[in-house]
């Protein structure tokens, strides 16, 4: 209900607010008060009171919750939906499935995935209360060959969320993955419905490891914020997503009125693959080579190992 989203707000602004005062700056009773609190303790909050001091947060879910979520929607420029789901097949299928009955940009997030997939249909990892899985819609009316452009302005907004949000130090594996110190956190995926070349949709899906699991760190390649943040710093997820919905409008917003020259100094100061021989894939060859730059296309210049100096702009990069 809209109560507990003001009272959510109300107790993360103070330390420690009493029923009473909750219940004057709300202009409801004490009894809506605590109904509220006890719904905001079902999806996970961890509401302390204390005698003669009040309520407080002690820590934070380890999941967002779909009160958090109607915050988000009703502060946002831009989206007007926020989906929350336990558990789904991929928030992929559920996104593309709404893009008739649901208008303008939303957004659908899910706790768990049983079929996540990354690029080219390899799977990703998505146990349950383990990391952020979600997918975001939106409706740009330009040419389907800006998509590259996309993809770098979204990988700039969610490499920056993560270390505003954590205290994290990520960087950008081009095309696709955020890593921290040489292991990938977070990666996404962009997928289009289009017309005659023109985008109708862009969905844009991307998977954040926060938790420890056993499933990702099997991977060998793979780490998650829980191991990468500072011992002493809480993971608040609420925070995190505040974060980086406002990156992705505000990157969003320059994406369609800016070019790619605008924040390419930017996104180079985060890049992880400059100046390192690295093997690149392309769709019928892999090579290996030096990533020199990235021109204001955003396309690769690489150095390959018989001196010749050539453009990617789609392809697999192993580090
Ligand atoms: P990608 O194809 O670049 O990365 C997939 C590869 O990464 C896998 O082949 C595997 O080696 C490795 N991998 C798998 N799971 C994880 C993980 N949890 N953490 C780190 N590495 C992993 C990147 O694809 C794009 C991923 C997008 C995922 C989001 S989640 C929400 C949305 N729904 C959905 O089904 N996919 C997107």
């Amino acid at each position: 209900s809209n109560l507990k989203q003001e009272i959510l707000k109300l107790l993360k602004s103070d330390r420690f607010i009493s029923g009473q005062e909750m219940a004057d700056r709300l202009k409801v009773s004490r009894t809506s008060v605590w109904k509220s609190i006890n719904g905001l303790k079902t999806e996970g909050y961890s509401i302390e009171s204390v005698t003669k001091k009040g309520y407080h947060l002690k820590e934070h879910p380890r999941y967002i919750s779909p009160t958090a979520l109607k915050v988000l929607v009703e502060g946002s420029s831009l989206f007007t939906r926020m989906e929350y789901l336990e558990t789904t097949e991929s928030t992929q299928i559920e996104a593309m499935q709404k893009l008739e009955s649901q208008e303008g940009a939303y957004v659908v997030v899910a706790l768990e995935q049983t079929k996540g997939r990354g690029r080219f249909s390899r799977p990703w990892a998505s146990p349950k209360n383990s990391g952020l899985y979600l997918s975001i819609v939106l409706r740009p009316n330009i040419p389907i060959t800006e998509i590259i452009r996309f993809n770098l302005f979204i990988s700039l907004a969610l490499s920056e969320a993560l270390d505003a949000a954590f205290g994290v130090e990520s960087g950008i594996k081009w095309p696709n993955d955020i890593y921290i110190k040489n292991k990938k956190v977070s990666g996404f995926l962009t997928e289009v419905v289009s017309e005659s070349n023109v985008i109708n949709a862009i969905i844009c899906g991307i998977g954040i490891n926060i938790y420890k699991n056993e499933d990702v760190t099997a991977l060998g390649t793979a780490t998650d914020i829980e191991s990468e943040i500072d011992p002493d710093r809480e993971i608040d997820l609420d925070d995190f997503m505040k974060k980086l919905i406002h990156n992705i409008e505000v990157y969003y917003d320059r994406f369609i009125n800016e070019p790619f020259s605008s924040i390419r100094e930017e996104w180079k100061s985060r890049s992880i693959v400059f100046n390192k021989k690295l093997k690149i894939t392309e769709t019928n060859e892999s090579y290996v080579a030096k990533v020199l730059d990235i021109d204001s296309d955003g396309f690769l210049e690489v150095l390959d190992e018989a001196g010749e100096i050539r453009r990617v702009v789609s392809a697999d990069i192993e580090l």
